[in-house]
């Protein structure tokens, strides 16, 4: 055998337990040539996410969960969703990272290294409810440009970090600061080192809470690249586009931080409603703050089938931004009737919280089990749509499940 040969069986050879199957004709497959299978690069290898997992994009990538794959308490990392605008940092070196604090409202420009970070402040772990400000996108009529998520675009692991306010009092800042704003390592999709993909923020009062993390961990090891490595700033129970990743500046802002996608009418709502594809102005549109009460039931998966005289076991979690959920209920009937269901208590502030029922049904045929939780102001999710609004956003309709008695 000729030596030339000899490197392209091995190659064969190595490109087939790849794909996981014999390439038949690989003998005339020409030299040098690289199949389909391996050109594009396998998001659920490449992210360490579960097959199960929907690609909405991959330019830049945006990943979902399903309802079913989010049963954990604590999600994992193979079923947390990926929201990205650009394109994930390369090559990072978390050995010389730093995180800089900058902005008209600082005291004095200052920058800590990752061993800063970890050795001087104390670490807290918290679980942290993550939802995309356009979860539930794909249900608006009409409907919004923008990923279409369903119902996945929401997590809650466990996020392991300082405080943002221990720094903040470290760096010193004024009176007069009123907003934060993130800076981040992503680039823009057109490559451009002008323009950053997102640089969001939130007012003081959110920065200082407890519960706000500048995190170098989740679920107890390095935060996955995709997350945000190796830093990540976490603002629970606000639209998830205020946590962010791979963040290296944080400007001290004396006004409304006016970075990328704070302005306009991104993750903005109108302030009043409107109707459904009306035309509203930038200055009639309100940050997105604290997410509206929402749940998901995680089990059984819709189409689920049970046999007659049986009951059906649900079980799912509930999230209501900067509020506790108070209460739990169901419906077999389209909303007719409610029953309550035990909810609960948070593992920590801004941490969704877990319900079960146990489901009895009057006799054969096809129901919905439908799942609706209330807030601690009393607000309860619409059992469909809420309110339009031009971007798609805050899609807190009851979820619903099909169930077959046989
Ligand atoms: N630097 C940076 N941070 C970011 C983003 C981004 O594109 N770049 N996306 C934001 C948005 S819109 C969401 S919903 C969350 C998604 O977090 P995840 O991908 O870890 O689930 O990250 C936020 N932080
Ligand atoms: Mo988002």
């Amino acid at each position: 055998m000729k030596r030339r040969n000899f490197v392209k069986n091995a190659t064969l050879g190595s490109m087939a337990s790849v794909i996981g199957a014999d390439i038949v004709f690989g003998s005339v497959m020409p030299i040098g040539y690289k199949p389909l299978a391996l050109q594009d690069p396998d998001p659920f290898k490449l992210f360490d996410k579960d097959n199960e997992m929907v690609v909405l994009n991959d330019k830049p990538w945006n990943i979902e969960a399903k309802a079913h794959l989010l049963d954990d308490k604590v999600t994992p990392n193979k079923f947390m969703f990926i929201r990205n605008n650009g394109l994930i940092p390369e090559n990072i070196d978390a050995n010389k990272w730093t995180l800089t604090f900058d902005g008209e409202s600082v005291k004095q420009e200052k920058t800590y290294t990752m061993a800063e970070l970890k050795s001087k402040f104390p670490q807290y772990t918290y679980q942290l409810t993550l939802e995309c400000g356009g979860n539930g996108r794909s249900e608006f009529d009409p409907p919004a440009k923008g990923n279409q998520w369903t119902i996945g675009a929401v997590s809650c692991a466990n996020w392991t970090g300082i405080r943002l306010k221990d720094i903040l009092e470290d760096v010193g800042i004024n009176d007069d600061a009123v907003y934060i704003g993130y800076h981040a390592a992503d680039s823009h999709l057109s490559r451009d080192p002008e323009k950053e993909p997102i640089s969001r923020g939130a007012p003081m009062t959110k920065a200082l809470q407890e519960e706000t993390l500048l995190a170098f961990k989740m679920n107890d090891k390095d935060i996955p690249l995709a997350h945000g490595y190796p830093l990540r700033l976490i603002a629970g129970g606000w639209p998830a586009s205020v946590s962010g990743k791979w963040v290296n500046r944080i400007s001290i802002r004396n006004k409304v931080h006016d970075g990328e996608k704070m302005t306009g009418t991104a993750y903005r709502v109108p302030c009043n409603p409107v109707a459904p594809g009306d035309k509203v102005k930038d200055e009639d549109m309100c940050i997105i703050e604290s997410m509206p009460i929402k749940s998901l039931i995680t089990h059984p998966k819709t189409g689920a089938m049970i046999n007659k005289g049986k009951k059906l076991d649900i079980r799912g979690h509930a999230w209501a931004g900067e509020l506790e959920v108070v209460k739990m209920e169901y419906s077999i009937d389209f909303g007719s009737s409610w029953q309550s269901c035990p909810i609960e208590k948070p593992a920590n502030r801004l941490a969704w919280q877990h319900f079960n029922a146990s489901i009895a049904f009057p006799k054969e045929g096809y129901y919905e089990v439908w799942a609706r939780a209330t807030d601690s102001n009393g607000i309860s999710q619409p059992m469909l749509l809420p309110g339009w609004n031009p971007k798609g956003y805050l899609n807190n309709a009851c979820h619903r499940i099909a169930v077959k008695v046989t």
